[in-house]
């Protein structure tokens, strides 16, 4: 399946669930008024758009409506599409030039940070690039378990320590294994337990620091993972990262088989976070970066539905044969790190350098900063 069928594929239920129950509701109107866009903008707000967001889209709508002087409500959705085209551009591509560069990945408990790593270390390693993985989710033996599948399927090195180890500690082990071995790029995974809000927001500026002092200058993307299937909430959990961590793109998963996949337009208009990949199954092809005009075409097409999913013609290595198919290259020996030492003994951390970096600055990076974590 092609790219573009991918996305239409794993878009199709929040098609049915926007731009079908749009189209339908257009169709009822014989002429452009104040009713078709109250009702325009109920859909959307039913959508999982955001009240926000739906108005802004209507008030766009209108705009465009007179400027052109459209009266048929059949031209809607064109107009639509293109004011949602133009919503969702802008930079969506990962800035991962310095050897090495650095991917942080966060999010909340079982969104999908995990599965994004393993199926970006794959993508990457397509690319040429040589990855190496942190298992910086220290909480469970099991998350750091599952971390290491990945990096076998996508054939990739893995930094681990044991369950209950200093994540900081992890990472900082990582890096210096990267600079060792000359890798590209080191992806961290991290543990997303929210139950303890305070506690999750000082170990991310932890691992911040140490990625900051271990590599001062790299490029350095922060991935936060939000599950679209949770609508609402996913904004609201990008919220409350964005007050903790310098966010640098949104990773949206479960895409597919969920009809909300239109909260990805308040998250890049009311947060102003660009969606860098979407995920849209749980097989190793199933990341996609994210492109503005195919996700827009994918979101209004209203031609005929593929008859079947086709079996993916896979670049990338197929995620559960267990069997090594002959002529692949031997997996690279994975690192593995038992030695417990925190990051403080590994890598004494300035407390006060803390949010002094660049780009970090114009964001509140700060967790402390916030008044209710203060006491
Ligand atoms: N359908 C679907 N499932 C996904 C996707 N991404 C992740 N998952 C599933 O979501 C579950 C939780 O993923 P995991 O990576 O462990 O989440 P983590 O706790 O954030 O690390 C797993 O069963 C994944 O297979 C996706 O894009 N589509
Ligand atoms: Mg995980």
């Amino acid at each position: 399946m092609g790219f573009f069928e991918k996305i239409k594929q794993g878009l199709k239920k929040t098609r049915e669930n926007i731009s079908g129950q749009i189209a339908q509701m257009v169709n009822s109107f014989t002429k452009i008024d104040e009713e078709l866009f109250e009702e325009l903008e109920e859909l959307l707000v039913m959508g999982d758009v955001g009240v926000n967001t739906s108005q802004y889209l209507c008030e766009e709508l209108r705009k465009k409506i007179k400027e052109k002087g459209i009266t048929n409500p059949a031209l809607i959705m064109d107009e639509l599409k293109s004011i949602v085209t133009e919503m969702l551009q802008g930079d969506d591509s990962l800035h991962i030039d310095t050897k090495p560069s650095v991917i942080l990945v966060i999010g909340v408990n079982g969104v999908g940070k995990t599965t994004t790593i393993g199926k970006l270390a794959a993508r990457l390693r397509a690319e040429e690039k040589s990855v190496i993985l942190g298992a910086a989710d220290t909480f469970r033996a099991a998350a750091i378990e599952q971390l290491e599948v990945w990096a076998q399927r996508a054939e990739v090195p893995i930094i681990r320590h044991s369950e209950g180890a200093d994540p900081a500690a992890v990472v900082f082990d990582t890096i210096a294994a990267a600079k060792a071995r000359g890798c590209d790029v080191v992806i961290c995974d991290t543990a997303g337990r929210l139950h303890n809000k305070k506690n999750l927001m000082a170990e991310l500026s932890k691992i911040s620091r140490v990625i900051e002092r271990e590599l001062p200058g790299c490029d350095k993307e922060t991935l936060l993972v939000l599950d679209a299937a949770t609508g609402q909430n996913a904004v609201n959990q990008a919220r409350e990262f964005q007050n903790a961590a310098a966010i640098t793109g949104i990773v949206l998963t479960k895409l597919d088989g969920t009809p909300k996949g239109g909260v990805v337009l308040p998250i890049k208009q009311d947060l102003g976070l660009p969606v860098k990949f979407i995920g849209v199954g749980e097989q190793v092809d199933d990341l996609q970066p994210f492109d503005a005009a195919a996700f827009a075409e994918a979101l209004f097409e209203t031609g005929e539905e593929a008859p079947q999913k086709e079996a993916p013609k896979n670049a990338l290595p197929e995620s559960e044969s267990e069997s090594e198919p002959e002529g692949r290259e031997p997996l690279p020996e994975p690192i593995v790190e038992t030695e417990e030492k925190t990051a403080e003994e590994e890598a004494p951390v300035q407390e006060e350098s803390a949010g002094q970096e660049e780009g970090q600055k114009k964001r509140k990076f700060w967790p402390f900063g916030r008044k209710k974590d203060e006491a």
